[in-house]
């Protein structure tokens, strides 16, 4: 299967089905001397993981990472990083049943009318157990994006079905309150709505979509290639490639649409800029200030409700997932998305320093933005 790699000079490939032995990545290109161990990958794949919570598929998968290459001593050598995630607790039965049949709103259909085979158990390559290793992997580009620039890639769930965070109160993102509950949610006076929000779309065998916004802060100026390699096209490239996106947004995204060039315009100032509705990229290049993206993702595909399809047989059934799914899959992208951002500015740094490595400061530097 061709497009399993992501990125240029941070190049990450991933290999590995949901219910196989193993999922796993080899990154290429990854800078020697970055210090990197098994335990420094366990955070952010219990964040993204199932099992923690009511609040996700049940799935209990341990989720840990031999390294196989790549790091000596602790210190990445800048020889292919490999790494490895054993599939713990796969359940390929639940999905016997299903073998013959288009689960609607799955991968099924389409993998099936383009290779003329698939693995059946679970989504098998299609399933959202290949990000763990996206998450992964942006653990070694959040570690040298922070050391070297002082960057820093954070999501938060900005909504779940119709409800929104009550931000009338907050003036910012707290992540101390994102972090401190099972919906990455901004707003803690909320979270016990959300409980009983979730309980209920479980209850009712129904799943929900979410939105989920990231901020990389500490971006210098210059990241980001024109005219192909722009750094908002392969933001969205990226984010759009995780399981049951449906929506990619950069900055103001959709609501420019209704804006004046007046009400956009985001002025600049020697003492910064006014406002930052372009989300931070200008020209498809970093401007020094946050990155802001947003991205929609459907209601999880695997309900319990029966729905209608077709099988191989050529005949119309009614199919019932089994398995153990989430009600919600946006809660889990929260940690996806950041990685996905974090991969892309990982590549962008190094392809800027490759190209204009040379170039230095220059100015005027607006306050906000750190040196290249
Ligand atoms: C997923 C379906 C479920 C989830 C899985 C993603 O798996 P199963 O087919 O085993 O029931 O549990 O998520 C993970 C295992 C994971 O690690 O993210 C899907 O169809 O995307």
């Amino acid at each position: 299967m061709a497009s399993n790699t992501f990125g240029q000079l941070f190049a990450v490939t991933t290999f590995g089905e949901s219910h196989g032995p193993a999922i796993g990545c080899v990154i290429d290109g990854c800078p020697p001397g970055i210090a990197i161990g098994p335990a420094d990958f366990a955070h952010d794949l219990a964040r993204r993981a199932t099992g923690k919570t009511r609040f996700t598929s049940q799935r209990r998968e341990a989720d840990e990472v031999e390294i196989l290459s790549g790091v000596h001593e602790g210190k990445t050598t800048g020889t292919p990083i490999a790494l490895l995630v054993r599939n713990t607790d796969a359940r390929p039965k639940d999905y016997d049943e299903l073998t013959g049949v288009f689960r609607p709103a799955h991968a099924d259909y389409t993998y099936w009318q383009k290779y003329g085979i698939r693995d059946p158990r679970g989504g098998g390559r299609a399933s959202a157990r290949e990000t763990t290793m996206r998450v992964a992997a942006a653990v070694v580009a959040k570690q040298w994006l922070a050391e070297k620039h002082g960057v820093q890639v954070r999501g938060w769930l900005a909504q779940i079905g119709d409800v929104v965070p009550d931000m009338s109160s907050e003036t910012a993102i707290d992540f101390a309150v994102v972090e401190n509950n099972p919906f990455f949610w901004p707003v803690a006076a909320q979270v016990a709505q959300l409980e009983q929000y979730l309980d209920g779309v479980r209850k009712d065998g129904d799943s929900v979509g979410a939105r989920v916004n990231v901020i990389a802060t500490g971006v210098p100026p210059g990241w980001g290639e024109p005219v192909y390699g722009k750094l908002d096209a392969e933001l969205a490239s990226a984010l759009m490639s995780i399981n049951a996106v449906k929506g990619v947004e950069i900055g103001d995204g959709f609501a420019s649409v209704a804006q004046r060039g007046s009400g956009h315009l985001d002025e600049i100032r020697l003492d910064g800029f006014t406002s930052n509705h372009a989300g931070g990229i200008l020209g498809g290049i970093s401007s020094g200030q946050d990155i802001l993206a947003s991205i929609a993702l459907k209601p999880t595909s695997s309900i319990l409700r029966p729905g209608r399809s077709v099988n191989l047989a050529g005949e119309e059934v009614e199919v019932r997932s089994k398995g153990r799914h989430d009600p919600c899959v946006g809660v889990r992208a929260v940690p996806i998305a950041e990685a996905m951002v974090a991969l892309v500015l990982m590549d962008q740094a190094l392809r800027h320093r490759a190209q204009c490595g040379d170039v230095g400061e220059v100015k005027p530097l607006i306050p906000g933005s750190a040196k290249a």
